[in-house]
């Protein structure tokens, strides 16, 4: 038994640090994935660090997650995903354990396509804005979370 932390991201994300670097800064979903690894280490989790461009293979990890007790909290980055999959919501109906909706910028801030989300209501916590660091302040939540 490893206490994970399943960490998603969706289409786009793998070209973080070329991508609208004024958007989504200068990381790269690798250096994203290292602090996230180093972080969930030190909250006592193991990361599981995913990205894919399909919405399928996001739906199917979920699902996956879902009947995976090892999977203790989910951090979820759906990209435009989040915009449009209703797909994607009803996998993360499935989950059991919390859930986090984390995003670089802030969508509320952007084109009116990006203010609804069909991760949100599933999530007891949605982080906006804060580039890398929002992934960062997902997994203390977590871990937080859990420990209660
Ligand atoms: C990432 C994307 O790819 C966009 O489609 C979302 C999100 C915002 C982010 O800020 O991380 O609208």
């Amino acid at each position: 038994m490893s206490k994970t932390i399943l960490i998603l991201n969706g289409p786009n994300l793998n070209m973080l640090g070329t991508r609208e670097p004024g958007i989504y800064g200068a990381s790269s979903l690798s250096d994203i994935g290292k602090l996230c690894a180093e972080a969930c280490e030190k909250a006592g989790f193991k990361g599981d660090f995913r990205q894919s461009n399909h919405e399928g293979e996001l739906v199917t990890w979920v699902q996956q997650a879902s009947q995976d007790a090892n999977f203790k909290g989910v951090i979820v980055n759906a990209g435009a995903y989040t915009h449009t999959s209703v797909a994607l919501h009803d996998a993360l109906r499935l989950l059991s354990c919390p859930i986090v909706e984390v995003h670089l910028s802030n969508p509320m801030a952007r084109e009116s396509f990006r203010h609804t989300s069909y991760v949100a209501p599933l999530a007891f916590a949605s982080i906006c804005g804060l580039g890398p660091t929002g992934y960062l302040v997902a997994i203390e939540a977590l871990a937080k979370k859990l420990s209660n």
